[in-house]
């Protein structure tokens, strides 16, 4: 039976970086997740109707309960069929696989990344659209106008649907498939890899470990690493768990130390990974060399012609405006276009499909291609796996190689958490105002030669995105970019991106604290963090 349930909006629902991303207990309040899909069904429109809806999360806390709920209001809203993964489990990758396979009208992901999750941690709920891609700015804009003026959702007074039984069920016109969540993900890795080269490495020795985190890739990653690749137990941490086993799904060295100790240490395998939450970011580390989110990305684009999936080469490179340009020397030597966009996998989308570039990539750990709509952890350690395959060198010769060939952007960010959201919007307001005076200054010997205001105009719809980061160049291809974050759930988060071009001639052997050591002197003094916000070190370096 179909019920409609009045409801008062609430002022909190504005999408950020990646979707509506919350506390718990926000999520908790009666309503407030209905209340957010109402929005997203009644800007789908009409579209909806008959259409093919693709649902799943990364197994955090309040994942299946919302699910369930999702699952009757899209019967009680028009879609003709629900795709569900099983145990309300799907990787946001293979979300946006899943959404493209079936010509789907879009997916509800249900996931807050790398937050910490459990009853006192994060929950989250993105939309992503036709393209199996996040939904763009205007979308989710208009969601939020619509979250604000709701006065009622529906949904289907019904059972629960069994999300661990495959197969389907009838709910009033809408037929609800709970699919398994790995198996046609599984298959797009192996038309894109050469999953017989990467046994072959295995088989000459070639060692490889995994951690999962507790989070949604546990089921993918067993599959492909263990059983498709024959890397014996290579998974740690491979059972999704609702608090991820109390820890902090984020691939970085902080949060997979245990990971980065081991890659360190004797005896260490030629290759160590991870990824987060939902699966789209990644963390490569070779035997004794750690690979810069950036680096990783110009990596992969130089080499991508060594897999299958990209053997007639890339078309192009996107990358967000504070990942370094490591990854703009190769698609200048390889003729290809280049992209800057603002931070957000979003803003991949039309670029991708219009065929202008074939890679994307971020700082923050995310790298992917055109096979899907989404960063994508796992498709990212293939990559690797597949260079390592075909060059047959460590992580680290690799590395140094492209250093030696491009040169070194060293690249770190400083991340100041939980401040006063005014205090934060003041500083960044003041580096605003202050721009047009900032070229010519010098300090310790850094000069700046530009400043501004990022804008992006989205070179295939013609919209404009402004205040994407203030972004200051200096003297010798360093820079300095300051943002604040879009993803956090508590107070803000300044994040300084900072980054000093070494040329092939010059030290590319540095410690990267020391490389950037004047760069963020500069920072600090530019934008008055210690005064500011009373902070004498960042609470993450990155
Ligand atoms: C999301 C976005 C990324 C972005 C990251 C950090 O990733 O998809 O594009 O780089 O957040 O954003 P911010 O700097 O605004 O916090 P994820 O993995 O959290 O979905």
């Amino acid at each position: 039976m179909l019920r409609t349930v009045a409801v008062t909006p609430f002022s909190d629902q504005k999408p950020g970086t990646s979707g509506l991303r919350k506390k718990v207990a926000v999520f908790q309040q009666p309503h407030y997740a209905e209340t957010f899909i109402q929005a997203v069904f009644d800007e789908v429109g009409e579209a909806r109707k008959g259409a093919t809806l693709v649902i799943g999360g990364d197994g955090r806390f309040l994942n299946r309960e919302v699910i369930g709920r999702a699952v009757r209001m899209a019967a009680a809203n028009g879609y003709g069929r629900v795709l569900v993964g099983q145990g309300g489990i799907l990787s946001t990758p293979a979300a946006s696989h899943l959404i493209r396979l079936n010509k789907a009208a879009g997916g509800l992901i249900l996931s807050a990344s790398h937050n910490p999750g459990g009853p006192n941690g994060d929950f989250g709920i993105k939309y992503n659209i036709a393209n199996g891609g996040p939904a763009p700015e205007a979308f989710t804009a208009a969601v939020h106008a619509r979250s604000q003026a709701l006065a009622e959702y529906r949904i289907l007074d019904a059972a629960e649907i069994d999300l661990d039984r495959l197969g389907d069920t009838r709910l009033s016109d809408t037929v609800v498939q709970v699919v398994d969540p790995v198996a046609d993900y599984a298959a797009l890795m192996e038309t894109l890899f050469d999953f017989d080269a990467i046994r072959a490495w295995r088989e000459a020795g070639g060692r490889f470990v995994f951690d999962a985190m507790h989070a949604v890739t546990g089921p993918y990653a067993t599959e492909i690493f263990e059983r498709r690749l024959g890397f014996a137990d290579c998974v740690s941490n491979g059972v999704p768990l609702e608090d991820f086993g109390g820890g902090h799904p984020d691939p970085n060295l902080i949060h997979a130390k245990a990971l980065h100790d081991r890659l360190m240490g004797p005896g260490a395998p030629d290759l160590g990974a991870a990824s987060d939450g939902d699966g789209d970011r990644n963390l490569i580390i070779g035997r004794g060399r750690f690979v810069n989110p950036s680096d990783s990305l110009a990596i992969l684009a130089a080499n991508a012609h060594l897999a299958p999936g990209y053997c007639d080469g890339i078309k192009g490179i996107a990358r967000s405006m504070p990942t370094s340009r490591a990854a703009d020397r190769v698609a200048e030597a390889l003729g290809v276009e280049l992209h800057e966009t603002p931070t957000g996998w979003k803003f991949f989308g039309n670029l991708l499909d219009a065929g202008r570039v074939t890679l994307c990539g971020e700082e923050s750990a995310g790298t992917g291609s055109d096979h899907v709509r989404e960063k994508d952890g796992l498709w990212a350690i293939l990559l690797w796996l597949n260079i390592l395959a075909a060059r047959r060198q460590s992580v680290d010769e690799i590395v140094r190689e492209h250093w030696a060939t491009y040169g070194r952007n060293y690249h770190g960010r400083h991340d100041y958490e939980g401040l006063d959201t005014e205090v934060a919007e003041g500083l960044v307001a003041d580096l605003r105002a202050g721009l047009a005076s900032l070229p010519g200054r010098s300090i310790d010997g850094v000069t700046v030669t530009a400043a501004d205001d990022f804008a992006y105009h989205d070179p295939i719809d013609g919209s404009v995105s402004r205040h994407q980061g203030i972004r200051i160049d200096l003297a010798g291809g360093s820079r300095v970019v300051f943002r604040l974050s879009g993803t956090g759930t508590s107070g803000a988060t300044l994040r300084m991106y900072l980054e000093r071009y070494e040329p092939p001639e010059g030290d590319l052997d540095l410690d990267q604290v020391k490389a950037l050591a004047p760069v963020v002197r500069l920072a600090n003094e530019l934008a008055g963090i210690a005064a500011r916000t009373g902070r004498a070190e960042p609470d993450v370096v990155t």
